[in-house]
């Protein structure tokens, strides 16, 4: 594997596990805010994220290539409001959107047709999360300001498995 696309892939196994991390965050201001429905949902994005820099890393290996397992950055805790913090998920997500193709257009450069296979499955599942990401954006927006309402949210959303 030509060593930039690897060094790029090496950094997406820290990036998403940030990501985990971001959620784990995100999910422990909804617990402190009891609002279980929302701390359950992003719990689960977090195990989600932690799957996604568990293909990278095997990946990696499959191709003898070597894995840094390098620190992953602390998350800041000072979300002030359930819009903050969906609008931090969200604009994460776009952020990611944007390494993967990073990752994606150096593959295509050096004409390694077996990563951007693997990358395809990331490309998928990206339009995905933001579609969900923008989606919890929207009900927040609307319905967040009033408190039934947001109760009401909540148990929405906390019926993600
Ligand atoms: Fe790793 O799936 Fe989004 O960020």
């Amino acid at each position: 594997m030509n060593k930039k696309v690897a060094e790029l892939l090496n950094a997406q196994v820290n990036k998403e596990f940030y990501s985990a991390y971001l959620y784990l965050g995100i999910s422990k201001y909804f617990t402190q805010q009891n609002l279980p429905g929302f701390a359950s949902w992003y719990k689960v994005q977090a195990e989600e994220e932690q799957e996604h820099a568990m293909k990278i890393y095997e990946y990696l290996l499959d191709q003898d290539e070597d894995v840094t397992l390098a620190s992953i950055a602390e998350v800041k805790a000072d979300l002030k409001s359930p819009l903050e913090a969906v609008k931090e998920a969200d604009k994460h997500e776009h952020y990611i959107t944007g390494e993967i193709v990073k990752i994606m257009d150096a593959a295509a450069e050096d004409k390694d047709y077996r990563t951007q296979l693997f990358l395809n499955w990331f490309i998928t599942e990206q339009e995905e999360e933001e579609r969900n990401s923008k989606d919890m954006v929207i009900k927040v927006e609307m319905l967040g300001n009033d408190k039934k309402n947001l109760y009401l949210l909540d148990k929405e959303v906390g019926s993600r498995k």
